[in-house]
C-alpha cells in the first residue's frame, strides 16, 4: 500500500518547518559532546538522506535490480559544512528537497513499488521498503531532534533496519 506513506510526507512538509523554526539558531547549534551532532548536523544529515534517496526512487521506479552506493554519513556532513550553516536555511532546504522526493515518489507506478534494488552490500530491497524506511528514519531523527512527531507516524511495517536510509 505504497500511497500510505506518501500521505505522511505530504502531512510532514506542512507540519514539520513551523516545529523546526520554533528551535532557536543557538539551540541548533549546540553540540551536546565534541563528537556528537548538533541539531543543524542531524537536520544536515536529513538533507544527505533525502539526496540520496531521491536519486533511488527516481531511478528505480524505471529500472529493476539496480546497484545503487550507500553514503558515509559524517562524511556527508562535515562536506557541507552544517554547522556554519544558517538554521533557517536547512529548514527552506529540507523543505525544498523532500518536495522534490515527494513529486518523484507520487510519480511511482504501482508496479514498480515492487522492484528491487540494492543499496551498498544490502540483500535486494523493494523500492517500498526503501521509501518506507526513508520516512521512517526521517521521523526517528527529527523526534531526536526534539520535535514533536506524535501525530506524524510512519504507517510502515515494523522494519528491519539496514542503515542504508
Ligand atoms: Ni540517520
Amino acid at each position: 500500500m505504497p500511497a500510505l506513506n506518501i500521505i505522511v510526507l505530504r502531512d510532514l512538509l506542512q507540519r514539520v518547518p513551523p516545529r523546526l523554526r520554533g528551535i532557536s539558531n543557538e539551540v541548533a547549534e549546540t553540540k551536546p559532546s565534541p563528537s556528537a551532532w548538533s541539531r543543524k548536523e542531524e537536520l544536515g544529515h536529513l538533507l544527505d538522506s533525502a539526496a540520496n534517496n531521491h536519486q533511488r526512487i527516481v531511478r528505480a521506479q524505471s529500472e529493476n535490480g539496480l546497484a545503487m552506493p550507500g553514503y558515509e554519513q559524517n562524511r556527508w556532513v562535515s562536506v557541507h559544512g552544517y554547522q556554519r550553516r544558517d538554521w533557517s536555511e536547512l529548514i527552506d532546504t529540507w523543505q525544498a528537497i523532500n518536495r522534490q522526493l515527494l513529486a518523484a515518489a507520487e510519480a511511482i507506478p504501482d508496479a514498480a513499488w515492487s522492484h528491487t534494488l540494492t543499496v551498498a552490500a544490502s540483500e535486494p530491497l523493494t523500492l517500498q521498503f526503501v521509501f518506507d524506511d526513508y520516512v521512517d528514519h526521517m521521523l526517528h531523527h527529527l523526534k531526536h531532534i526534539g520535535i514533536d512527531v506524535s501525530d506524524l507516524k510512519s504507517n510502515a511495517p515494523q522494519l528491519d533496519k539496514i542503515g542504508a536510509a
